[in-house]
């Protein structure tokens, strides 16, 4: 049975209703481009299978229902609120700032979206939760105007990230991921190449909510190296516009560090360039070594993976089975994903997932993914 079978049935029994309408908020899969869209560069990400789904009625209070944790926020009423409601608050908070209204309703949700595995869990269900808003209160409003709402609504949690979740979860495409240039939020669809091969997730199940790591610091001194970067560049609007050229002559002005950082940053732009190229080639083994090169950038230039993360890759990396892998989202946990002979698929995903369980004494999750529609009504 399907997931979207699974979770409508387990949404019907609990809102029993008429009027009851479904809608599917999906996770984001990023190829390549990672830490670039604060930096307003460019990423290669799509929209896949696994979702968070959503039903809703009209209702006399309202009511918003985790199935996972049978536990219950009403906005109106000053109950303590459930730790997940946080994903709700911002865009709730901010539609009504700007004076939306709509009527009471019930919400039910659950999904088989792994939560803090670095594949926006949290973000599909903020802009799952203002898409939703603006069909109960026939707000009228754009996709891009929801997909503006989503982004302040993140920042308002403290998350000081990029648009890219929300644009590929909003415009996800069947068959194809976004490459966006994250400087405008302009972007253009481009065909996953087709052939024998499986994109494969591997999760290291270290959870994390980014806004407690070291995520914003990575954001905070991007910030700092654009004020250092603009007193001798000047018309610099970010840093995914330096040269080679103005980083070599920063040297001078930076920490070691923080100089790592902008040479990240200009490579990985490269990489995304260099991935879509390799896409219409059809060239998996080069996509593969580009995804290689993107970890090693992450894990050391960028310092933002993990043992974890390090040790799936370094799997790819040894194993003969595997085209390349790397680490998915803002990192310190999450995923990883891997490109692999899909002949192979089943052989990689045991050998992968029994490595790992020998090294850290668990299983780590492993399926394959399929890229899919953005966020609709079901
Ligand atoms: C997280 C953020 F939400 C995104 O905006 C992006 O910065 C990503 O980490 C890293 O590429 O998913």
């Amino acid at each position: 049975m399907s997931a979207e079978i699974i979770y409508k049935e387990l949404i019907k029994k609990r809102l029993a209703s008429e009027k009851l309408k479904f809608l599917r908020a999906p996770g984001r899969v990023n190829i390549i481009g990672e830490h670039t869209d604060y930096n307003q560069g460019l990423c290669l990400a799509g929209a896949f299978q696994k979702a968070i789904y959503f039903g809703f009625a009209p209702s006399g209070e309202t009511e918003i229902i985790s199935l996972k944790y049978n536990e219950s926020w009403f906005p109106k009423s000053q109950h303590k609120m459930p730790d997940w409601a946080i994903y709700f608050k911002g865009g709730w908070d901010l539609l009504r700032q700007k004076g939306y209204s709509w009527p009471e309703f019930k919400l039910a949700f659950d999904g088989d979206l792994p939560v803090g595995s670095g594949l926006s869990s949290s973000s599909a269900i903020r802009c799952g939760f203002i898409y939703l808003l603006n069909e109960l209160g026939s707000l009228g409003l754009s996709i891009d105007k929801l997909t503006e709402y989503a982004v302040v609504a993140e920042k308002a949690s403290g998350l000081e990230g990029g648009m890219m979740d929300q644009i590929s979860i909003f415009n996800g495409k069947k068959e194809q991921v976004l490459l966006i240039q994250c400087s405008d939020w302009n972007f253009k669809y481009i065909p996953v190449p087709e052939g024998p091969v499986s994109w494969m997730v591997v999760d290291t199940k270290v959870n994390h909510q980014l806004v407690y790591t070291d995520y914003n610091n990575r954001s905070r001194a991007c910030k700092e190296l654009l004020n250092t970067a603009q007193k001798l560049f000047s018309g610099l609007t970010n840093l995914s516009e330096l040269t080679w050229d103005q980083i070599t002559l920063l040297k001078e002005s930076v920490s070691r560090q923080h100089l790592n950082f902008l040479i990240y940053i200009n490579e990985e732009n490269q990489r995304v360039l260099e991935m879509i190229d390799y896409f219409e080639l059809k060239q998996f083994e080069s996509i593969g070594q580009c995804l290689m090169r993107g970890h090693e950038g992450l894990r050391k230039l960028y310092q933002v993976s993990c043992k974890e993360l390090d040790f799936l890759v370094d799997y790819a990396k040894n194993s003969e089975l595997a085209f390349g892998a790397r680490m998915m989202g803002g990192g310190f946990g999450g995923a990883t994903i891997h490109l692999i002979p899909e002949n192979l698929k089943d052989t990689y995903s045991k050998g992968i997932a029994n490595a790992f369980l020998n090294r850290f004494a668990y299983q780590p999750d492993v399926f394959e993914v399929s890229f899919e529609e953005g966020i609709q009504l079901i």
